[in-house]
């Protein structure tokens, strides 16, 4: 059997190795622990001295002092000299693995894009397609195909960012950034044959006054269905279940009249919220003159439209309370959505 001091000075010798091994902080922190922490090898070896036969207790007593004290010089020496190295290779432009690393910014899903996709989902789980279109638009589509002629009042619900590019002969304006995703539907009744189901997202464009409500740049989320026996009853029953699948199943919706030139008849959807009737949406049935000018027979076809505001409708899932702060670019406001 070794004895007690003989012990000691094995532990001694093991620890030297170990340390000499131990090549950067954490690593001598683990060695401190193993041999000279609470728990440690050498002082559980001090500890049991107590319990030797008297005789034999003041060598090992002696052996063990002298190995903690030398041990406690060389980490105190061996520390000294990981930090010269350290340092050094930090002034020559080495990387020290040794660091904690820099934590990475983690992005963030902007909350009209959120809210969008959301919705997107639902008319995907209904049998929509997606579709896109141009944000720099013609008076034709924006407009004309949709029931509102040059000089009609309608057009002055939409405050219009008209562009110089493609004046006409007289100097009117053709161009323009699209105030609604209306014009889409247009563009896709003459591309397509009916049957239409379809949805499209897109950003639009007004020369408003903004406020806690306006905004000049926003989305909307434009649907559209055509196809022979399309009804009214249609119509609410599928914007009823997007309400009660967007905002929950016992949400309460409310239709009015509305008017728009595209629909007759019109209507605006609200829905209960907070103990309020919060509007959401316009929508109606295609007006004839919008199926005739897509080339559709309006005496066979027909079909539904509807139009959202995706900011509208995430100021109130999520509390907003000014459709400004969407584009201000503030952190505060945007790292709280996911
Ligand atoms: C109506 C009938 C249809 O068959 C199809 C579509 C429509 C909607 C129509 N094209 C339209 O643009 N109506 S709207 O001017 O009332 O806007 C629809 C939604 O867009 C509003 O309910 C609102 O949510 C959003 N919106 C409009 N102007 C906005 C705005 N959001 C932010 N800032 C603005 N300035």
């Amino acid at each position: 059997m070794t004895a007690p001091a003989d012990y000691a000075a094995a532990l001694r010798d093991e620890a030297l190795a170990a340390l000499d091994r131990a090549g950067v902080p954490g690593a001598l922190e683990s060695w401190r622990v193993e041999y000279l922490g609470r728990s440690g090898k050498l002082t559980a070896a001090l500890r049991s001295v107590a319990q030797l036969p008297p005789e034999e207790r003041r060598a090992a007593g002696a052996a063990a002092n002298e190995a903690k004290a030398l041990l406690e010089r060389r980490l105190a020496e061996r520390r000294a000299e990981i930090e010269a190295a350290l340092a050094q290779n930090a002034g020559a432009g080495a990387l020290d693995v040794t660091l904690p690393g820099r934590p990475v910014p983690e992005g963030r899903h902007h909350p009209s894009t959120i809210v969008m996709r959301e919705i997107q989902a639902i008319f995907r789980d209904m049998g929509f397609q997606i579709a896109e279109g141009p944000e720099v638009e013609w008076d034709k589509y924006n407009f004309e195909m949709l029931n509102i002629p040059q000089d009609h009042p309608a057009r002055d619900m939409f405050d219009t960012f008209w562009l110089d590019a493609n004046r006409a002969p007289d100097g009117g304006f053709t161009t323009l950034l699209r105030t609604h995703t209306s014009p889409m539907q247009a563009r896709i009744m003459e591309a397509q044959e009916p049957p239409i189901r379809v949805i499209i997202p897109g950003k639009c464009y007004r020369y408003e006054a903004t406020d806690a409500t306006h905004e000049s740049q926003f989305h909307q989320i434009e649907g559209l269905a055509v196809d022979k026996g399309v009804t009214f009853a249609n119509l609410k029953s599928v914007l009823y279940d997007f309400a009660r699948r967007m905002f929950g199943p016992d949400t309460r919706v409310r239709f009015r009249c509305d008017y728009f030139p595209f629909v007759e008849p019109g209507v605006d959807m609200a829905i209960e919220w907070r103990g309020d009737w919060l509007e959401i949406l316009g929508a109606g049935m295609v007006h004839p003159n919008v199926l005739r000018a897509a080339g559709y027979d309006p005496a066979v076809y027909s079909g539904f439209a509807f139009g959202m505001g995706p900011e509208r409708i995430a100021m109130l899932k999520y509390g907003v309370n000014d459709i400004r702060l969407f584009l201000a670019n503030d952190h505060r406001f945007l790292s709280q959505f996911r």
